[in-house]
């Protein structure tokens, strides 16, 4: 059966619609390809061709950083009156806006971070900065407020006293949750952990460190994630692993899905490029865990690219999202995955490990033989296999 586009009924063609909830951080196309060793290798991107290019690619949504559209020191008043060229393409195209967030890293102002700086009079700044950008933020209908630390942390030892940093980490969100309240915004805030890079040591500097922070915040219902492919890689841990838990804590906030090979400089690669055995099931987590916000690629398009490869970049993370969507729902309704799931017994770790009543007594009473126990086989590596040849595209 096909539809009036020819596409045929229950397959893809991998065309990204509205519905899969695609957004791009403008830095992302529109970055300019500076880094430590080279200039600029790409002009300037207007903020209103790129929510007219993504919108044409798909997307959904858009998001920006206070000083990616307008100059670093605008105001507020001035910033919403630079932007009516962006909201007016906003409105002719039905991008929304679901997230923004704050650079407290480009300016020299900020070298020793924004939160944690030790001086403190930077840290007053930094705070009165994030607050202007929460008031731009709500007016654009944004719901989520990322938080990057970038440059909170420290390259030396003595140079940073981490729990006076720490608690001055609290004290700007516990002030911030504060004002959101206050203001009555619909708005909340999601961390996003990196171990390093441009700071040698960033604090928060995982999910598993920026969750247990935000337990010791006065209002940790205000705050949660949003963990970062690469960020995650750089450290050699399991991204799919880390969005898992932070979904069991109900602090799954925002994404940043990109790509990256291993421990090493956070690539930002397109989605799906690097580490693709890891996307698979970081896209297998997303679809089924109980996420349902933005799909946000935080990308960089490479320097070896003009505009074309840009757009390129830019498709392909959409692309692969929903290739491998495609892949996860296969190998998920597959007969004999679901075989290869009972065997490898995931519907008893699914079951309570006592029964209702039941204590330790019940444990001592129990005829176990652990040598028995011991002689069972897993059975994962059929099962792996089974999800590879998914991937691979053989099954
Ligand atoms: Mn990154």
């Amino acid at each position: 059966m096909t539809t009036d586009s020819g596409r045929v009924a229950g397959s893809s063609d991998f065309t990204p619609t509205r519905e899969d909830k695609f957004s791009f951080g403008f830095w992302t196309v529109g970055w300019q390809g500076v880094d430590v060793f080279g200039g600029a290798v790409r002009p300037p991107l207007d903020p209103v061709e790129a929510v007219h290019r993504l919108s044409d690619l798909g997307a959904w949504g858009i998001t920006f950083h206070d000083d990616d559209v307008s100059d670093f020191g605008t105001s507020t008043a001035q910033r919403l009156e630079q932007l009516a060229p962006f909201r007016k393409a906003l409105d002719e195209t039905g991008l929304v806006v679901p997230m923004v967030t704050t650079n407290l890293f480009s300016h020299p102002v900020f070298r020793d971070g924004g939160f944690t700086n030790n001086d403190r009079d930077v840290r007053r700044y930094a705070i009165r900065k994030v607050a202007d950008n929460i008031d731009l933020a709500v007016e654009l209908g944004a719901t989520t407020f990322v938080a990057w630390g970038g440059r909170e942390g420290a390259e030396s030892g003595a140079a940073k006293d981490v729990r006076a940093a720490l608690d001055r980490y609290k004290e700007a969100f516990d002030l911030l949750g504060d004002y959101v309240v206050e203001q009555g915004y619909d708005l909340r805030f999601a961390l996003e952990p990196k171990p390093n890079e441009p700071r040698g040591d960033i604090l928060l500097p995982t999910i598993g460190h920026a969750l247990a922070f935000i337990n010791e915040l006065e209002r940790p219902e205000l705050v949660g994630l949003n963990p970062e492919v690469g960020h995650e890689e750089m450290a050699g841990l399991n991204y799919a692993h880390g969005i898992a838990q932070a979904l069991w804590h109900g602090k799954l906030f925002h994404l940043d899905l990109n790509g990256q090979t291993g421990p090493r400089y956070d690539q930002d690669l397109r989605f799906g490029a690097g580490n693709a055995r890891g996307a698979f099931w970081t896209v297998d987590t997303v679809e089924t865990g109980g996420y349902d916000g933005p799909r946000h690629f935080d990308f960089k398009p490479p320097r070896t690219e003009d505009m074309d490869g840009v757009w390129a970049s830019a498709a392909g993370c959409m692309r692969n999202y929903l290739v491998l969507r495609e892949k996860s729902r296969a190998f998920r309704a597959d007969p004999e995955v679901q075989e290869a799931l009972k065997a490898s017994r995931l519907d008893e770790l699914a079951q309570p490990t006592l029964a209702q009543g039941e204590g330790i007594d019940a444990l001592r009473a129990e005829a176990f033989d652990p040598d028995e126990a011991a002689a069972r086989g897993m059975a994962f590596e059929h099962l792996d296999q089974l999800a590879l040849e998914h991937l691979y595209g053989v099954r």
